[in-house]
């Protein structure tokens, strides 16, 4: 690799860097524990494990259903579990951003004010970037948090990790901006080689 393709690696980087603030408690987990969040599992549990999206910890939460009998036959009551944490949005932020995957027959929600009126729905059964638009929340304070309900009896989980803001723009804009920079290289380099060619027939 050249130092020119080096040098645009490093764009490359800086344009992807998620800047993270200090004002997300404990967002990746990394103290082992639930320090900085508040959680709800009256109908399960939550612990933090082992793993995650950088190898070191994340949340688990367990919802714990349970069959109820009725004039029916037995009904499926879904478990819920909450994890979250009160936060004042920074006036610079652009999306709260979090990685989170299920496991088993379970759905997670996400949202700034109030997870049973979810703005994300987690179903993917790897990890995945998800992202929450702050944008009319800044300056004031939301709940966030991410809601974990089963949906059948057994091992279910949603897992939970690195939540951060950003003051990345929108993704499309993002992209632009990149591919921009890329063409502008392009050219770039192919007017160079241009004029090496020129130079060495003179
Ligand atoms: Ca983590």
């Amino acid at each position: 690799m050249g130092l020119r393709q080096i040098a645009w690696m490093g764009v490359l980087v800086a344009l992807l860097a998620c800047p993270a603030w200090a004002d997300i408690i404990n967002g990746s987990f990394e103290t082992g524990d639930f320090t900085g969040w508040v959680i709800d599992d009256w109908m399960g549990s939550a612990s933090v494990i082992d793993g995650g999206t950088d190898g070191i910890k994340a949340a688990r939460l367990k919802p714990e259903g349970r069959l109820v009998s009725s004039d029916d036959g037995p009904v499926f009551v879904h478990g819920f579990v909450f994890v979250g944490q009160e936060l004042v949005v920074p006036a610079d932020a652009c999306y709260i951003l979090f990685d989170a995957w299920v496991e088993g027959n379970v759905i997670g929600y996400s949202d700034l004010v109030d997870p049973n009126l979810p703005e994300v729905t987690i179903t993917s059964f790897s990890p995945t970037t998800y992202s929450l638009n702050v944008w009319s929340w800044r300056g004031e304070e939301v709940l966030f948090g991410v809601v974990a309900r089963d949906t059948a009896l057994g091992d279910n989980y949603v897992y939970f990790d690195n939540a951060r803001f950003t003051n990345i723009p929108e993704l499309p804009t993002h992209s632009m901006l990149l591919l921009s920079a890329i063409a502008a290289g392009l050219v770039r380099l192919a007017s160079d080689r241009r004029l090496r060619v020129v130079s060495s027939q003179i």
